[in-house]
């Protein structure tokens, strides 16, 4: 049996924001997660935590004792089925939360090719290439008409019954072969989460590997199909990251302007808001109400977003979300969908604060809401931010930990970073592949993913620290890569400070950060992209399955976390978790943590401490170095003349000049 989870108690917070605040008699008399598992006093429930409890029916629920026979469900489902009909239903409900965002990022893609929102289409060579790979036809057509076109075909991908998604054939061939060997190759984007919810249902799919092959369709479904599309899409619309400076923490809330954070996730809502913060209506309403004007501040992925595209200051990720509000110092907190906690409205109970709901698929009690009309995008920002600097004068007493606010460069997309290393001229991913084929970068991790309260708040700063001190390029996205900007780790100097000696090399000549803020969660589709730019440009493997690449979603919180982590996994990539409902279930266990290996040449890893879960990602880097032979050690040979002419005589000098590597 594993150990139950740890809860972390308030002493174990090591963000100096979070501590600072929660140290204000302000904030004493606000409740918050902090003081709900203080008072809760109990871990969390062994069966649900060990993936061994059904509520699929109402014969039950059942808590099943693995290998005992009076302890299966009363439908006679053994643990093995039960683990994995509820990883599967955490990997769907993931991935609904991921394709319905797409769903509605693509809807506001199509509005605004027809000109019904305040945006534009602007990267017009990313629409390009995405109608390219549509198969649409783009020579002497306007670019609204194009957008036009290929955000309708976006769309029917949702609803599409048979075929493959489109987006899949970005994958390396070998990735692609594989998918379609296994039944996996996902037909359309919906179709996979409502086959997934029908398989678990009591009395279908009760075979764990044949649920697993659904949960990787559906998985896939997410990654390659709606979160790509979803990051594609509101690039062309936004406008592609490209590296900015700017700020992170509680220290970004002003004391002199209205403070406005957006929580949530789909970008149309915060890209408005950041437009309209800057009309010259809403500028002058907020002097009238003593304000020097609108400071918008972003929360968790939509935070994410705005701060890639435009370097708008992060005031919080998931864990702090609470803390932000406790400040007293905010106007309102504007939020859509996904990772709200309900207790916001409760924590601003006795402040000037309004919590505003925005869409009508997530309302809260005690909250106001504001529909957001994306037709009427501006219209509707300005709505909401008329209400907000309407608050300001009531502002009562509050705290901001004014030093406490971080800087970090971030806007890292897969465009970046193949321009970055390889220059204006040569942009390429051979740059990367050569330094870690010579070993100068052992090779690339992806710490992605949410926080919560189980774990002390620096695990991804021990993971992350542990990776660059061994060389190796740390991606990160989501609330994660927040909580490594708020440690500092995303400075280029961090590289100076942190990184191996050969890491620090190519960072400094580079001038970027040992750790690449890449972006949201639905931006891990960058990533997928990445790997496959590794892939393509050679000499490290032929599929995803043989780079030295892994990833971690250490603290998850999310359901979308691990719909990520399996469609990571059905790519080639290794994922390594701290946690996983799994372990009441020994056969599925070892399918999930070693069979999948053998189907996609990538599996699910667990470790609990973070110092562990980085040596095991160095340990899986080191293993495909092995593989591809290129951990060899170079010897170093100066020429001397006749050495050089033996070269160009054809007779050549044994592993110079390859590094050691395959032929
Ligand atoms: Ni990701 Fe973003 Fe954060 Fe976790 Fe939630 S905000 S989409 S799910 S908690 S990283």
């Amino acid at each position: 049996m594993a150990k139950p989870s740890r809860i972390a108690s308030s002493n174990e917070i090591t963000a100096s924001s979070t501590r600072e605040l929660l140290n204000q008699d302000l904030a004493k008399k606000v409740r918050t997660a902090y003081t709900r598992i203080e008072e809760r006093g109990m871990a969390a429930c062994l069966f649900g935590s060990q993936g061994t409890c059904c509520k699929n029916c109402n014969m039950g629920p059942c808590q099943i004792i693995d290998g005992v026979e009076s302890m299966v469900g009363i439908c006679g489902a053994t643990a093995d089925t039960v683990a994995a009909r509820n990883f599967g239903r955490i990997v769907a409900a993931g991935t609904s939360a991921h394709t319905d965002h797409a769903r509605e990022m693509v809807r506001g893609f199509i509005a605004t090719a027809k000109g019904q929102t305040p945006h534009e289409i602007k990267d017009v060579a990313k629409l390009h290439k995405m109608a390219q790979l549509f198969g649409i036809a783009t020579e002497g057509r306007d670019k609204n008409e194009i957008a036009l076109e290929l955000g309708e075909r976006a769309l029917a991908e949702f609803g599409q019954q048979d075929g493959i998604l489109t987006m899949l054939k970005r994958a390396p061939e070998k990735q692609q072969k594989i998918w379609k060997a296994k039944g996996v190759e996902p037909r359309g984007v919906d179709r996979e989460v409502v086959e997934m919810m029908h398989r678990t249902h009591m009395g279908v799919d009760q075979e764990y590997h044949n649920i697993m092959r659904q949960a990787s369709r559906c998985a896939l479904a997410d990654g390659w199909g709606a979160s790509m599309l979803s990051t594609e899409l509101t690039d062309i619309m936004f406008g592609t990251p490209v590296p900015k400076r700017a700020t992170i923490d509680l220290g970004v809330l002003r004391e002199d302007m209205v403070n406005v954070t957006v929580h949530g996730h789909e970008p149309l809502l915060a890209e408005s808001l950041c437009l309209a913060a800057e009309d010259e209506e809403m500028l002058a309403l907020a002097k009238k109400a003593g304000a020097k004007g609108i400071n918008l501040a972003g929360v968790c992925c939509t935070g994410n977003e705005i701060l890639m595209r435009r370097g708008i200051p992060v005031a919080g990720s998931f864990i702090q979300q609470e803390m932000v509000l406790a400040t007293g110092a905010v106007e309102a907190m504007v939020v859509d969908v996904q990772c709200v906690m309900q207790s916001v409205a409760q924590v601003v109970k006795d402040k000037h604060t309004d919590i505003i709901t925005t869409n009508y698929r997530a309302m809260m009690p005690d909250a106001v809401h504001i529909q957001f009309d994306e037709h009427d995008s501006y219209a509707s920002a300005k709505k909401i931010l008329t209400h907000a600097i309407g608050n300001f004068k009531k502002r009562g007493p509050h705290y901001i930990p004014k030093d406490k606010k971080f800087d970090v460069v971030v806007g890292f997309s897969h465009e970046t970073i193949n321009y970055m290393l390889g220059g204006r001229f040569r942009q390429s991913y051979r740059p990367l592949n050569d330094n870690i084929i010579n070993g100068r970068i052992r090779g690339v991790a992806a710490i992605v993913g949410c926080e919560h309260y189980k774990h002390a708040d620096n695990v991804h700063e021990i993971i992350a620290k542990e990776l660059i001190k061994n060389n190796v390029l740390v991606l990160a996205t989501g609330c994660a890569a927040q909580a490594l900007g708020r440690v500092g780790l995303m400075r280029p100097e961090a590289a100076t400070e942190f990184a191996g000696d050969s890491l620090r090399e190519v960072c400094e000549t580079v001038g970027m950060p040992p750790v690449l803020h890449v972006g949201s969660c639905v931006d891990n589709s960058r990533l997928l992209i990445a790997l496959t730019e590794m892939v393509r440009e050679g000499g490290l493997g032929n599929d995803i399955a043989e780079l030295p690449a892994v990833g971690t979603a250490p603290v998850w919180m999310s359901e979308k976390a691990v719909a990520i982590g399996q469609y990571f996994v059905a790519s080639g990539a290794h994922v390594i978790f701290q946690d996983l409902p799994i372990s009441g279930a020994k056969k599925f266990s070892e399918y999930i943590l070693k069979g999948l290996k053998e189907e996609y040449g990538a599996c699910w890893g667990v470790a609990s401490e973070p110092l562990d879960i980085a040596k095991a990602m160095i340990a899986a880097i080191e293993e495909k170095r092995e593989a591809l032979g290129i951990n060899k050690k170079k010897e170093r040979v100066l020429m001397d003349m006749a050495m050089r002419r033996e070269i160009e005589a054809g007779k050549g000098i044994g592993g110079a000049g390859c590094g050691g590597g395959k032929h």
